[in-house]
């Protein structure tokens, strides 16, 4: 096995000059920057410098405190002069995942996400594995590297997010990588990372849902109006789920020309994905599980039915959605069907 790792290391390692800029680029989450991370790492001292640039916007709160508080140097990728570079690097991706990813020949692509039959100079591609921090754990370990410890938590927490704490899949491999890590990591930052998930520009948003939220027998419903994130939708309808007696939580709010309504209940009532797509499939899409369900309602298809904007109203109609069926209804559905 280690002798493996010194051959991939070693193998890597033959890509780059000295006189290489190095060019590494994800698609960011916690493990592909975890990984860019430690790939720079590997090439410190070995080339002329490294820049991490990332193809997508970092709007994930907790994402946003690993960069911040990991102080990862990551740069957008429209902010990069490609000329610049030599050698490029893709981590926990392929070229052809995303149309984002520049059309450059790479040097390097290093992932753990099914094989796409790319061809590089270097590829290391290895599926069973249930986060790339573990495959880049290993070239460290086969450098001799200790990881600083900011580097360490960061392949820590990227290993915890992608196995989902080991409950998906995952080899022993993984769990070497984490157990080896766990010696270097500093466990509280990493605890920290995981338990940002608000923004503190959501707080107007919570503001309005404690202070506007009408509670009808056990369903809770909110109506945010216009919002900047959809997100908000989903943190707020989790949020009302943790009080007793709250069975349903139900949180509109209006965003590109849509209404969108996250639900979430308990489990044990109503299908919520049926109702959604029941009650909203005709003004867009619409659906979802038995306790998670969504929809994305144009705002222009409801005009007919319901004015938005109309906050009292809007929240009376999306109540009379969620009401069970009087047994009237109930009644002249099964002659109907009869
Ligand atoms: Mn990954």
């Amino acid at each position: 096995m280690s002798t493996t790792n010194t051959e991939r290391l070693n193998r890597f390692y033959e890509q780059f000059a000295g006189s290489d800029n190095v060019l590494i680029v994800i698609n960011a989450d916690p493990d592909a920057i975890a990984s860019a991370m430690a790939a720079k790492r590997l090439l410190w001292r070995r080339v002329a410098g490294v820049t991490i640039a990332h193809i997508n916007t970092i709007s994930r709160p907790d994402n946003m405190a690993m960069v911040s508080l990991l102080s990862v140097p990551l740069i957008h990728i429209s902010k990069v002069d490609i000329r610049h570079y030599k050698k490029f690097i893709i981590i926990d991706s392929q070229p052809n995942h995303n149309e984002s990813f520049p059309a450059i020949g790479y040097t390097a692509v290093i992932d753990h996400h099914p094989d796409t039959n790319i061809s590089a100079p270097y590829l290391d591609i290895r599926p069973e594995y249930g986060a790339t921090a573990s495959m880049m754990t290993e070239y460290l370990r086969a450098a001799r590297i200790k990881p600083s410890a900011k580097l360490a938590t960061g392949l820590f927490y990227a290993i915890k997010t992608d196995t989902a704490d080991f409950e998906r899949k995952a080899v022993n491999e993984d769990m070497r990588a984490f157990q080896f890590l766990f010696k270097h990591a500093n466990i509280h930052l990493a605890r920290k990372i995981e338990q940002v998930d608000l923004r503190l520009d959501f707080l107007e948003d919570f503001k309005k849902a404690i202070n506007g939220h009408i509670l009808k027998k056990n369903k809770i419903f909110v109506n945010l109006g216009s919002i900047k994130n959809t997100d908000i939708c989903v943190l707020i309808a989790d949020f009302f789920m943790r009080f007793d007696r709250v069975s349903w939580s139900i949180v509109s709010g209006i965003h590109d020309n849509k209404l969108i309504i996250v639900v979430r209940n308990n489990g044990s009532t109503k299908n919520a994905g049926s109702l959604m797509s029941d009650k909203f499939g005709k003004f867009g899409s619409a659906g979802g599980h038995r306790s998670m369900a969504r929809a994305e309602a144009s705002i222009e298809m409801l005009k007919p039915h319901i004015d938005v904007h109309n906050e009292a109203r809007l929240l009376k109609w999306l109540m009379k959605k969620f009401e069970k069926p009087s047994s009237q209804t109930l009644k002249s559905k099964k002659t109907g069907n009869g």
